[in-house]
């Protein structure tokens, strides 16, 4: 068996308004003007243009870590992520070497409804939501939602509007419509289509899930055309290194390995 390293580009969502359970948490363990990050890892940077939501494990871990910002001595930020994406970072020059210095500890369930800013979406300001799927010890433990292109995102939101009451979540949170970002041969929604084409009715239908994803990934990258942006009408093959390139040269974003 082979090694294999993923190469994810992990996003900066800026906390624009923590929820009630999360600013309980945080107190005053975090300066008041200080910009704390939600860090999704994604293999798709091409679709960040319809992020609706991000996700949270309710019942995972996650830390809050303070990190230096390059280039301003003295000047500290935030990343939101699992342990065990903080000590991976701290390996690869995004914290100083070795050291990962968490400042709070919270449960995804303290800071679902937190709003955030999406680099790059349509919607500038999502919410923070529930993924009960959602893997601790994969990424950063934040997976941000593009139900156009992702089935696994389609289908928890899909649930999460089934049963808002039990996910504890306000309906509105999820008021957002989903908008093509990619076509493809068989549709510009590809995750809605092979959703209701295999009649995949959770998103713990891990099997089926599994089918859909390897065929929204094969026809996304090889056959999709951008719909949206500023490389709109370009292969998502040639359009997706300019993104990736274009996220982390505006600070929106960097590359995170593991
Ligand atoms: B992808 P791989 Cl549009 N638990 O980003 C569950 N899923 C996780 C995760 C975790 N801890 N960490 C990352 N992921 C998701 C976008 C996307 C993704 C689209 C389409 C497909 C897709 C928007 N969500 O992934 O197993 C993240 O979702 C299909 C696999 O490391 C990340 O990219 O290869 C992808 O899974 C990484 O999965």
């Amino acid at each position: 068996e082979g090694i294999t390293v993923q190469e994810y580009v992990a996003i900066k969502m800026k906390t624009l308004a923590w929820s009630g359970k999360a600013k309980q948490v945080i107190g005053d363990k975090i300066p008041a003007d200080a910009d704390v990050f939600f860090i999704p890892a994604t293999l798709r940077p091409e679709t960040m243009y319809g992020q609706i939501c991000c996700f949270v494990g309710p019942n995972v871990a996650y830390g809050i870590f303070k990190v230096p910002v390059a280039s301003q001595e003295g000047k500290f930020e935030y990343y939101l992520c699992t342990e065990r994406a903080a000590r991976n970072m701290a390996f690869q020059n995004i914290m100083p070497w070795g050291t990962y210095e968490s400042v709070v500890q919270l449960l995804g369930s303290d800071v679902i409804g937190t709003l955030v800013n999406a680099p790059l979406s349509v919607y500038e300001k999502v919410y923070i939501l529930p993924m009960q799927t959602l893997k601790p010890t994969k990424g950063t433990g934040v997976v941000t939602c593009v139900p156009s292109d992702s089935p696994d995102d389609y289908a928890t939101v899909t649930e999460l509007l089934r049963k808002p009451a039990y996910y504890n979540i306000e309906k509105e949170w999820l008021d957002k419509d989903i908008l093509p970002v990619i076509q493809t041969p068989s549709s510009n929604l590809i995750a809605k289509h092979l959703v209701e084409q295999l009649k995949i009715n959770s998103p713990k239908d891990t099997k089926l899930l599994e089918q859909a994803k390897e065929q929204a990934y094969k026809e996304g990258f090889y056959q999709g055309t951008m719909l949206i942006g500023e490389h709109k009408g370009i292969a998502v093959q040639d359009a997706k290194p300019l993104i990736r390139k274009q996220l982390i040269d505006s600070k929106l974003a960097f590359n995170y390995a593991e």
